[in-house]
């Protein structure tokens, strides 16, 4: 069957315009696709929640490609090994209650899972701002922009999508929270910004605290470390993961 280079287009265009309308108004905004993002994605789809991932690279995995100062291992512990096994990941048992798992491999199944369990992850876009209603105050969703927008420094108007509930599983700087922090003071939360490393605290700690911090606004993974002033822990991951499912049950709990 013959086609011209207009056919390429039209498809790309028909195609992503017609994903794009149902984006606009979706259950669930993941923002980021590292670990915790995906693991939160990975169960939300699960739970049949329409759920789409927002990622300002053109890649996955956040932190978990470059392992430990680029040594391609990451450790995990006991609590996750159950989580790691769900996704595929080959473990190995280095050290009682410690595994080490393979980077690449982990950033792999993580991404295949979430998406193979019906999660959207679109690349490329950066979440930038939150939409709010009052009475009762809450999050309703996002702003977004091409990162590639954002880089060049374009004055260009973002676009909107609505949600009954935000993630921010942006990492270390908790840039979905911190924003609505700033702009919504009547949301009353502080971002305490995270501590020097103490992994085994902040491991069980990160978990802890995962959860609600206002209506239709979720924190999980190591924005939680942001938020609450907890310590960082370094390239051992199983906190993150067990976040994102633990983030994945609490909106079940709530919006179900
Ligand atoms: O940083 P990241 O991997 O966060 P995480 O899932 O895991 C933390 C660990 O990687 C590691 C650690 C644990 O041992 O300390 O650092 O909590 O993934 C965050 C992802 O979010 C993207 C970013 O590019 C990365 O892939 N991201 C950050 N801000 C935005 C964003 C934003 N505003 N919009 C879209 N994506």
């Amino acid at each position: 069957m013959p086609y011209s280079e207009k056919n390429i287009t039209k498809i790309i265009i028909r195609e992503a315009a017609k994903e794009w309308e149902k984006l606009v108004e979706t259950d669930v905004v993941v923002v980021g696709a590292g670990p915790a993002g995906l693991t939160a994605a990975h169960y939300l789809a699960d739970f049949d929640f329409d759920v789409v991932v927002f990622e300002r690279r053109l890649s996955f995995g956040g932190g978990i490609g470059g392992g430990g100062m680029l040594f391609h291992k990451i450790v995990i512990e006991e609590q996750a090994k159950e989580i790691v096994e769900e996704f595929g990941i080959k473990t190995k048992e280095v050290e009682s209650g410690l595994y080490v798992v393979d980077a690449a491999e982990m950033l792999a199944k993580l991404s295949s899972g979430a998406i193979d369990n019906g999660a959207r992850v679109i690349l490329g876009v950066t979440v930038d701002d939150v939409i709010f209603r009052e009475s009762p105050l809450r999050i309703s969703g996002v702003l977004i922009q091409w990162t590639a927008v954002q880089i060049a420094g374009l004055h260009v108007d973002p676009l909107m999508i609505e949600s009954k509930a935000v993630v921010d599983a942006t990492g270390h700087d908790a840039e979905i929270v911190s924003v609505a922090s700033r702009k919504i003071p009547e949301l009353e939360i502080f971002v305490h910004g995270e501590k020097s490393a103490y992994s085994e605290m902040s491991e069980r700690l990160v978990v802890e605290k995962t959860g609600k911090v206002a209506e239709g606004l979720y924190v999980a993974g190591m924005a939680v470390s942001a938020v609450y002033g907890l310590p960082r822990m370094g390239p051992i991951f199983g906190g993150m993961l067990l976040s994102g499912r633990k983030v994945a049950e609490q909106i079940m709990y709530d919006l179900k």
